[in-house]
């Protein structure tokens, strides 16, 4: 018998968040709870697999090659015609985004907790993406869940699944296997979208920068391009290699977590330009000598600067922001000329506004910007457009920044993480926020006044759909702003995500200290919060 049919365990704790199944290896390491959920998928998909191709891949982590393999047996078992792996199981991303798209693919299965700790007692993911390339919307995610939480019997092919470390193609039951090179086609793509000639010439003159890839999948990619085609120096890319615990650290890119990038910044003679990207290589950080550049302001500047990078020399159509994002990007699309969008957190909001031609370019405060040239953020993209837009200025990333704010006025920023929060507290805290929105505006806090104040709902441009409770958010008259919710992507008790941003628009109080400007912010959003009534924590346990 070539299909084994397995009685499984219903799981109703499968139900995908912000961006995926994200949990516990443990978790993962349940028998059948792997197999469930890849299962549920499938029949999620259903009839439409019969023939198709399907991409598999991940971010290296502890339990992407054995869930990797797993997923090919099931995939062939339920009548994928084929299926496309990266080799070594790895596909940022990204790249498993756009491999989607030029394949035609009915999908992918991403294997990723992105930004969190990987390794025995890290975290694992596993993530639908749909024939856009994108994550899969609410109904898709809705409907696995459902699926997850009902199903009692899963099917596998008995074989084993091919070699992945071997470029090639292998049958498994009706499927060909096609082990590729995961690296190429991003390459490619990049290519057609950046000035490399323009860059290459930049490092060829001396230009320097380092890219950390946090041991993470980036690494093979950075090193292919930065290295490889754009000439930069051997050395250039640090922590290449992805290692299934990410050499002990958080994948993160921030200011916390890039400490060594940070520090090299920030000390005598910096390299020219520094960056970073996260676990599966969607995120990315960017560094100026001296000066760490908010995501937020990253965003607006790539909009401000897009037309410099042959992809975007037409222009762009519109640009779309997360809402706890800053409103840099308002400014810079109101100067363009063009529509900005607001959108709940997470990716998958983007992708009717991309597909639907509206929107060109997006971004979010959590260090993700990307175009239309996939449905994931792409981290490697981000800095590839930095340097082609370096190339093109002739300016230093910290002058392009400076540039940036007096033209538009400066929105200082910074979030506050109050993480693994007792789940019920962060609830109570949210429910009690929502209660008495109706009551703030008039009120001061911290000699600000509350203008506006509402819990974000986001009705969808293109198909209408309303997804309601998507955070508080706060106004204040003085032209600043606080933005409360919880995360969708933590795995250990509740995470408290507060946003907070000030607009200032003269340029001779352009360098201040970032927390000093929203000192007023931040007591006036602990007040109304009444944070450490909740949580019983006086101050976040992040701030970036
Ligand atoms: C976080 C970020 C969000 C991002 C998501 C996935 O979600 O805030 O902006 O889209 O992670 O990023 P949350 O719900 O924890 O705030 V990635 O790089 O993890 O896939
Ligand atoms: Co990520």
């Amino acid at each position: 018998m070539p299909i084994r049919q397995v009685t499984t365990t219903p799981f109703a704790d499968q139900r995908p968040g912000t961006s995926g199944l994200r949990k516990k290896v443990p978790v993962f390491q349940q028998p059948h709870y792997v197999e469930n959920f890849l299962q549920s998928i499938l029949d999620v998909v259903g009839d439409r697999l019969r023939g198709a191709t399907l991409v598999i891949g991940g971010d290296g982590r502890y339990l992407n090659r054995q869930v990797a393999e797993t997923a090919i047996r099931m995939a062939a078992a339920a009548g994928a015609g084929r299926i496309l792996v990266g080799q070594g199981g790895l596909l940022s991303t990204p790249a498993a985004s756009a491999l989607i798209r030029a394949s035609g693919a009915i999908g992918g299965i991403v294997l990723s907790a992105s930004h969190n700790p990987g390794g025995p007692d890290g975290d694992f993911g596993i993530k639908f993406n749909t024939a856009n390339g994108g994550p899969a919307p609410e109904e898709v995610t809705e409907a696995i869940h459902r699926r997850a939480a009902a199903l009692t019997e899963y099917r596998i092919a008995e074989e084993a699944a091919p070699d992945i470390d071997a470029i090639g193609d292998t049958r498994l039951l009706e499927a060909t296997v096609s082990v590729i090179d995961p690296v190429a086609g991003h390459a490619a793509l990049m290519e057609t979208l950046v000035d490399f000639p323009a860059i290459a010439g930049m490092f060829a003159r001396g230009f320097r920068m380092r890219f950390d890839a946090m041991s993470a999948v980036t690494g093979p990619y950075a090193k292919a391009i930065i290295e490889g085609r754009l000439g930069a120096p051997a050395g250039t890319v640090v922590n290449a290699t992805p290692l299934p615990d990410f050499g002990g650290h958080h994948p993160d890119p921030n200011p916390v977590h890039a400490a060594d990038l940070m520090a090299e910044m920030m000390g005598d003679a910096p390299p020219d330009f520094g960056a970073a990207s996260d676990g599966d290589g969607d995120r990315n950080m960017i560094v100026a000598p001296g000066m760490f550049v908010t995501p937020s302001d990253s965003l607006a500047i790539l909009a401000a600067h897009a037309h410099r990078a042959p992809g975007y020399a037409q222009g762009l159509a519109g640009v779309a922001r997360s809402m706890p994002t800053s409103r840099a990007v308002d400014r810079v699309a109101k100067r363009l000329g063009i529509p900005c969008y607001e959108t709940p957190t997470g990716w998958k909001f983007f992708a009717n506004l991309l597909d639907s031609g509206r929107i060109t370019l997006c971004g979010e405060e959590s260090a993700g910007t990307g175009s239309n040239h996939v449905r994931e953020k792409d981290g490697l993209w981000a800095v590839l457009i930095w340097l082609n837009i370096i190339a093109a200025t002739g300016r230093r990333a910290d002058a392009i920044v400076r540039d940036h704010w007096a033209e538009f006025g400066r929105d200082y920023y910074s979030r506050h993480d109050y993480e693994e929060v007792d789940s019920d507290a962060a609830k109570a805290l949210m429910a009690a926020l929502r209660a008495k929105l109706p009551t703030l505006p008039g009120q001061s806090f911290a000699g600000l006044t509350v203008a506006a104040a509402d819990d974000f709902a986001y009705a969808d441009p293109v198909d209408g759909s309303v997804t309601p409770a998507q955070g508080v958010r706060i106004l204040f008259a003085e032209d600043a702003r606080a933005v409360f919710r919880l995360s969708g992507t933590g795995t250990v008790g509740a995470t408290l995500r507060v946003y907070l941003e000030r607009f200032e628009p003269d340029a001779a109080r352009h360098a201040l200290p970032v927390q000093d400007v929203l000192a007023p912010v931040i007591a006036a959003a602990r007040a109304i919060a009444g944070i450490e009534a909740h949580t019983g924590r006086a101050e976040p346990s992040i701030i970036t």
